[in-house]
């Protein structure tokens, strides 16, 4: 272990820079504003700690009806780690927020210089110009403070693995790139965005070709009299196998340290590929204007298609100021200065290149009139389209110019003999890269996007105290529906940011097509549609189905007087059916589906009937439901015992009032329906309404009229929410003995609309196609049902049953779910989708059960966990070991050859 230990010897330039830097890095302090945070865009702080834990440890995710989020919460990502971290020593959301982003900008530049520092053979200058360089470019200030704490992130997640890589090549250390393996899982903090990790790869693959061409390859020019010229190169081939073996460790560390990664791919993997064809590249990227992408904003004309200007706040200055503009353009300028100016040829032309090849990539080709081809190539490769913004590319440009500058930097430096002019000069440095990313400097970049009086905004209480009001045995519902990017209502103000509900609740949440891979014609984005339309609908209790059947009658007076005039939903004075003389007379209303009817509305025209008989069709002949006689009223209203189901309703009249005809403005037939109940079935108990979004919802807010809900009972209101409860839901996990099925979702939410509670609540809706023999078992009730959440990803139920019964698990179908009553597994020919979203079992025992419900693919993630942390630690200690298995395996291999070879 000796590599690790770091020689201290404390020299006083040392201790200068460690607090230079960290001064430094004091800036960010200007950008907050106390209780404001900052939540914006992609970039979102774990607000609500269980939510964090909760997502962050369990494979399964809940959000969206099971839908996995793009932008699961990130453990190995430093800044939410390090917010977590303070968090939970009690620290509040506002100050973990701002010692983390202090945090995340002292240690990237202290990483910087280190991992300069050692490719510059200890140029201390060079090292400490390009830690401030990286952390102050004027890329930072692209699409608001999202880059700024976002680049300083990623770019803390590769830096560390590319040190001690570097460090490893230069020691020729086993152990290094062992544990450098292990420090590239830091780089799947983006996880399933696996950006920063071939970045990481890319940056680790520009170390180790810059060392073996400054140790292993030498190149020379000869010129003798009389002779052609001679060009020659030679390879150190011991040292290329060197390199090639210290690669191997690598690779091998990074790959057991990366064994749970690789089982949650592989146990998702038909959700990632489908997220991966959906992943869309905006056509913007291609107009990126070459003449920015040497001053990193680029990225500026990306937003020029969508928004009509550039996406920030101070671009003005940056575009039309001839200062800015000038002192912009200085970085690269001295960056390529250095080519020509430094004596240090072999890092400036390695880095040139890197420079002018990245720079390429990022202005998106843009400079290339087959640009478009070259990229569209490019994007076809499954790890370049990583980089499906061609500005992805620019972590090289600055790494480079990073170096490029700290070498010019260190070259003006040493031709400077006092000491006191080097301070100047470095002061200088930092002043320009200070003054060409300014907004930095003043916290501009985090100003509120409607309240720019405020920097960052306001996270309300009122969240955290929903979150822990809501139970976990139900669906909660986020009203009013969003947009793709939700426009999140902090404060007074809107501002952007994307998906923040899984940091918030640790419950389930069911919060719009959030989701932007989810298209609309998606199972599930369908369904989601249609638990907002229900939303929007549950104010009625009785619905006219009058309006879609079809009218028919005895006789008609005249044209204009058709049947169909008396169900078109206009009333007195407006349309009306007559008949002709003569009695009797009858009207009739008739529907391709049966209705549950329980009350009929008539409005009579003068021409009244006298007598009459309500009656329906029972399939075979007319029923009387109601004889009325000596009728004196032009409006009656009828309501049956019980809710009648029939296809067809007629009204038969005997006798007239005057005149020997009859005529109707308006029959109307009611059904009960309680779209209350059809949430229900899908588990929502919960309504959350937010009252002050402005924009990015769908509808607004009061379109929903929650108030007046008679199924919806407000629990508690806040400034910003109120919280409605169902009065109908079912629990997460409960016993059916009833099974419907159904051919649409519509014919399912119809259905349960109008039946009642006390059958719904022990039913489950199972898919026509999918079985029918389910729908002609005999299932009993259980006498008792108990059961609890273990995790997220076990339940626990306790069942008496006499029979064989129906298990319903209200989480989104998946195949991974499995049931186990007492012990022994249920098939997998007895597990069904129902209810359009959910799992269901049937269950053929019975006796005192216990039934065990698991989400399997998080056994193999615990495993793999382990089995991450242990490998590399093994490789870690057991080199010789690992040698002898590795010669073992080489020799039997050998051998089997030999033996094949024979054969
Ligand atoms: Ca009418």
């Amino acid at each position: 272990m000796k590599e690790l230990k770091l020689k201290f010897r404390p020299q006083v330039t040392e201790v200068i820079i460690v607090i230079a830097l960290f001064l430094f890095s004091l800036r960010v302090l200007t950008w907050f504003e106390y209780p404001y945070v900052i939540v914006s865009g992609d970039l979102r702080p774990p607000l609500v700690y269980e939510a964090f834990i909760k997502h962050a440890i369990y494979s399964w995710n809940e959000i969206n009806l099971g839908v996995p989020s793009v932008y699961t919460p990130r453990i190995l990502d430093p800044f939410n780690f390090c917010i977590l971290s303070l968090n939970s020593f009690g620290l509040n959301l506002y100050w973990s927020e701002i010692i983390s982003v202090l945090l995340l900008y002292f240690f990237s530049s202290m990483v910087m210089y280190a991992y300069v520092k050692e490719l510059t053979e200890g140029n201390v200058i060079v090292a400490f110009v390009a830690a401030i360089y990286l952390t102050s470019n004027i890329y930072l200030l692209n699409d608001r403070e999202v880059t700024a704490i976002g680049f300083i992130d990623t770019a803390l997640t590769i830096l560390p693995c590319s040190l001690i890589f570097l460090r490893g090549i230069k020691r020729n250390s086993y152990r290094l790139m062992v544990i450098s393996g292990l420090l590239f899982v830091l780089t799947y903090s983006a996880f399933p965005n696996y950006r920063p990790a071939s970045i990481c790869l890319i940056v680790l693959g520009l170390s180790l070709l810059f060392m073996f061409k400054n140790r292993g390859l030498i190149m020379s020019f000869f010129k003798e009299k009389g002779s052609p010229r001679f060009f020659s190169i030679s390879i150190d081939t011991s040292l290329a196998c060197t390199y090639l073996k210290l690669l191997a460790v690598f690779l091998t560390s990074a790959l057991f340290a990366s064994i749970w990664v690789i089982i949650i791919v592989l146990s998702n993997f038909d959700v990632f590929s489908a997220v991966f064809t959906r992943m869309p590249t905006p056509p913007q990227i291609f107009d990126l204007k070459p003449y920015d992408v040497p001053r990193l904003i680029a990225k500026w004309s990306f937003y020029y298609d969508g928004l009509g200007e550039p996406y920030v706040p101070y671009r003005g200055i940056y575009l039309s100021d001839p200062l800015m503009i000038f002192l912009s353009y200085l970085p690269p300028l001295l960056a390529f200065a250095s080519l020509f100016v430094s004596r240090q040829r072999k890092i400036t032309t390695y880095y040139g290149c890197v420079a002018i090849v990245s720079l390429f990539l990022t202005s998106g080709f843009g400079l290339s009139k087959y640009g478009s081809h070259l990229y569209l190539i490019l994007m076809d490769f499954p790890l370049l389209r990583a980089f499906r913004e061609p500005s992805s590319w620019v972590f090289f440009v600055i790494l480079s110019y990073s170096i490029l500058i700290g070498v010019i930097v260190a070259a003006l430096c040493r031709k400077l003999k006092n000491r006191r002019t080097r301070v100047v000069v470095l002061g200088l440095v930092v002043a320009l890269f200070v003054s060409t990313s300014f907004p930095l400097i003043t916290g501009d970049i985090t100003r509120n996007w409607l309240n720019t009086d405020v920097k960052g905004s306001y996270f309300p209480n009122s969240y955290v105290e929903l979150n822990n009001i809501l139970s976990n045995e139900y669906w909660t519902i986020l009203l009013p529906q969003r947009d793709v990017y939700v426009v999140y209502n902090f404060t007074g103000g809107v501002f952007g940011c994307g998906n923040p509900y899984p940091l918030i609740f640790s419950k389930p949440v069911i919060f719009g097509v959030g989701t932007e891979y989810l298209t609309p014609q998606d199972a599930r984005a369908r369904l989601i549609d249609k638990l907002y339309e229900l939303m929007r609908m549950s104010n009625d209790n009785y619905k006219n189905v009058a309006l879609e059947g079809k009218a028919s009658a005895s006789s008609v007076e005249a044209a204009g007087l058709e049947p169909s005039q008396a169900n078109d939903g206009l009333g007195f004075g407006q349309t009306r059916w007559s008949s002709q003389v003569g009695i009797p007379q009858w009207l009739e209303i008739e529907w391709s589906q049966p209705q549950k009817l329980s009350k009929i509305h008539i409005l009579f025209e003068a021409t009244y009937p006298e007598a009459y008989q309500v009656q329906t069709w029972n399939g075979y002949k007319w029923i009387d439901q109601i004889t009325v006689e000596n009728n004196t009223s032009l409006e009656c209203e009828h309501t049956f015992s019980e809710p009648i189901n029939t296809t067809r309703l007629r009204l038969y009249f005997t006798k007239s009032s005057a005149f020997a005809s009859i005529s109707i403005w308006e029959l109307e037939a009611y059904k009960l329906v309680r779209y209350a109940l059809s949430l229900g079935i899908f588990g929502v108990k919960y309504a959350i309404l937010e009252k002050n979004i402005i924009f990015g919802n769908l509808y607004p807010a009061r379109e929903l009229r929650m108030h007046e809900k008679k199924d919806f009972v407000l629990v508690r209101e806040w400034d910003e929410v109120a919280l409605f409860e169902n009065v109908y839901s079912l629990q997460k996990l409960y016993m059916a003995n009833n099974v419907f099925t159904y051919s649409t979702l519509e014919d399912m939410c119809t259905f349960s609309a109008s039946s009642t509670w006390d059958i719904l609540k022990h039913s489950a809706f199972v898919n026509a196609t999918l079985s029918n023999e389910l729908v002609h078992k005999t299932l009993v009730a259980p006498e008792s049902f108990v059961w609890k959440e273990v995790s997220p990803t076990q339940y626990e139920a306790y069942v008496t049953s006499k029979g064989p019964f129906f298990l319903a698990f209200l989480e989104n179908y998946d195949k991974h779910w499995k049931v186990y009553v007492n012990g022994k597994v249920v098939r997998e020919t007895n597990h069904f989708q129902i209810n359009a979203f959910a799992n269901g079992w049937l269950i053929d025992s019975s006796g005192n059960l216990t039934i065990t419900i698991e989400y399997e693919t998080q056994n193999y993630l615990v495993l793999s966990i382990f089995t991450s942390i242990t490998l590399p630690i093994l490789l870690l200690v057991g080199k010789t070991e690992l040698m002898k298995i590795t010669r073992f395996i080489y020799r039997k291999l050998k051998y089997i050859r030999g033996r094949l070879g024979k054969i």
